[in-house]
């Protein structure tokens, strides 16, 4: 094992313990994404229940020349640093645009999974040659921190909704952080899935399939394989809620029994019917977005939405 795997290893584990010896007992969600959680959320954007990627999909394809020309009157050179590339099937039609247009620019892909970051180096040169690469494999703010250290123009790719994975009051705090990385003439667009019918919302992420189920789980396999833990899987079940008047969607695993599970020494006991909060996927509405921006420093400037109002790319100036 390399010293950075034994180091990032011990945060999982570290991580992993704060999360289930706190109330209610939960899990952070950017570890869903190992391999096989990489696949399975692969396999979440193609069902049909899940919209999201989708929506914004759609933005991408018929919207990004706006895009492009909002982020060249601020001029060139400049960093487009994407947090939580992924695939980035969507930021490539940025990618592919600004190229071919001539743009002098950077792409600064930043990702928590090793795979996807391993992916990105070889299939990007690829499919752009003529594109400058610099990808980070990472912690958002690790990696911004880093990337920030480099002078220059900066536009900022938060796509996805990955921001819906925080809390309300965790996303003032990450855009303040954000700000803190950012000067005058910089950008950012951020995705948002915007509330909606609260069925629709809830039947993305309980989709029939159940892939959304064994994405859930995913983690807890991981953590039996990764630090030596002893979660029987079958012991516990997906629930998800989601409630209209915050916002807050949230997904659960609701323990089966009265069950122990042994984590690198440590005993950690569930009640039956027990919850383990695994995950927030926040929805916001246009007012709320354009608050975040404003008391935090930035400039709301455009809100591209899908034809449906579903999603929202928010194009915000500093
Ligand atoms: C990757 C955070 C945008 O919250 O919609 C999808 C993750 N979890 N289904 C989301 C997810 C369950 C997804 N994000």
């Amino acid at each position: 094992m390399r010293a950075t795997e034994t180091l990032a290893t011990q945060q999982f584990y570290t991580d992993v313990l704060d999360g289930l010896t706190a109330f209610p007992k939960h899990l952070p969600a950017k570890y869903f994404y190992d391999a096989a959680g990489d696949r399975l959320f692969q396999d979440i954007m193609n069902c049909p229940e899940y919209y999201v990627t989708d929506c914004e999909l759609e933005i991408f394809s018929e919207q990004t020349g706006i895009m492009a020309d909002l982020i060249l009157r601020g001029g060139e050179p400049f960093d487009l640093i994407e947090l939580g590339a992924g695939d980035c099937f969507k930021s490539i039609k940025l990618l592919s645009l600004l190229t071919q247009a001539g743009t002098d620019f950077t792409y600064v892909p930043i990702d928590i999974s090793a795979n996807i970051i391993r992916h990105l180096e070889i299939a990007l040169p690829e499919q752009i040659p003529n594109m400058r690469l610099s990808a980070m494999k990472g912690d958002y703010f690790e990696m911004l921190a880093e990337a920030s250290k480099k002078e220059g123009r900066k536009v900022i790719l938060c796509l996805g909704a990955n921001i819906g994975n925080m809390l309300p009051s965790e996303a003032q705090d990450f855009c303040q952080k954000l700000r803190s990385y950012l000067s005058p003439g910089d950008m950012v667009i951020v995705g948002f899935d915007l509330k909606k019918n609260p069925s629709i919302i809830r039947a993305a992420y309980d989709d029939r399939e159940g892939i959304t189920a064994r994405f859930n789980k995913n983690l807890l396999t991981r953590i039996n394989r990764e630090l030596d833990a002893n979660f029987d899987v079958t012991q516990f079940t997906h629930y998800c809620s989601y409630e209209p008047e915050t916002g807050a969607c949230k997904s659960f695993l609701i323990s089966l029994q009265d069950q122990q599970v042994n984590i690198g020494g440590e005993h950690i006991s569930f009640k039956k019917d027990e919850y383990l909060w695994m995950e927030i996927s926040q929805k916001y509405n246009l007012p709320q977005i354009d608050n975040l921006a404003l008391t935090n420093g930035f400039v709301p400037f455009k809100h591209l939405t899908d034809s449906k109002n579903w999603f929202t790319n928010a194009i915000w100036t500093v």
